[in-house]
């Protein structure tokens, strides 16, 4: 009970959740039974279109892991998904009223629990949403989630992300989660395909971060990640590039706390603006 919503950027909506219904972990009952037939349909109509984007555009391990979300044609139930998810790394995912703190936010991924936003878009939003709904956090986040060193890399990233906070570098290293969990692409043998969740479970950007001449892509470099501002009302600008989860997982086994101190010395990259030290990608 009794904690305070939260809201990112310079938006003047109030958040959409009920954040009465959350404990003090921000945690909250996914209250399945309160979903209408529409909100299932919302759901099995988002789900069709975007899973049959994926082939060439989606990393192999995501395809892979998608029928582990188990059904398609309805929201699922958190508990059936967790049946699956627990055995198999260890994870599991809570429901949460939409975002919440960096610090509860942090906390939860330390201790492999997964905060899933509860409740769905309405049909009039079904293209685009500003807060992130039910379908992006399921089907975006949760398939990798079953992905042994992926699900390793974002307890770490977690853990690495209360150190953060208490070092004042919440907000930089949460640049390394939108460019990685959320909007990350992968080298695969057979070309560049997506691994993060905001292009996942979005159909252009799907097809605009692995095909389009037009944005930045740049081989995974924390410090040049930390420093790079993004966009949270359009497609990004800039993305960066990794060659494996071992890859992501190796580069986060140091101590931030020498690469905080290099970021703020060198200052912030506007996105889509490159520097002579980038090692680009090109695609086409
Ligand atoms: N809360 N539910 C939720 N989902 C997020 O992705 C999220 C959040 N709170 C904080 C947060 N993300 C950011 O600080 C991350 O970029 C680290
Ligand atoms: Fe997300």
């Amino acid at each position: 009970m009794a904690v305070a919503p939260v809201v990112y950027g310079a938006s003047e909506r109030p958040p959409r959740g009920d954040y009465s219904r959350a404990m003090d972990d921000y945690t909250c009952p996914q209250n399945w039974g309160s979903y209408t037939e529409a909100d299932h349909d919302t759901y099995r109509r988002l789900y069709e279109r975007q899973s049959a984007l994926l082939p060439g555009l989606a990393c192999d391990a995501f395809i892979e892991a998608l029928p582990s979300l188990g059904v398609k044609d309805r929201i699922p139930r958190f508990e059936e998904i967790n049946e699956r998810l627990k055995p198999a790394t260890g994870w599991e995912i809570v429901a949460v009223p939409g975002l919440i703190p960096e610090r509860p936010f942090f906390d939860l991924l330390a201790n492999r629990r997964f905060p899933v936003t509860d409740w769905i878009r309405k049909p009039d939003e079904f293209e685009y949403i500003v807060e992130p709904d039910v379908f992006h956090d399921l089907f975006g986040h949760v398939p990798l989630l079953f992905n042994p060193v992926f699900a390793d890399y974002v307890q770490r990233y977690g853990a690495g992300g209360l150190k953060a906070h208490d070092l004042g570098a919440g907000e930089l290293l949460s640049r390394l989660y939108w460019y990685t969990i959320e909007f990350g692409l992968i080298q695969q043998t057979d070309g560049l395909r997506a691994y993060g969740a905001g292009i996942l479970s979005s159909s252009g950007e799907l097809r605009h971060s692995v095909n389009s001449p037009d944005p930045l892509r740049i081989a995974l470099d924390l410090v040049r990640c930390m420093r790079t501002k993004y966009k949270i009302d359009d497609y990004q600008a800039t993305y960066f590039v990794i060659e494996s989860f071992q890859q992501l997982f190796d580069f986060t086994a140091p101590d931030f706390t020498p690469l905080y101190e290099a970021v703020r010395a060198s200052g912030e990259i506007a996105a889509g603006t490159t520097i002579a030290s980038d090692s680009r990608i090109t695609v086409g």
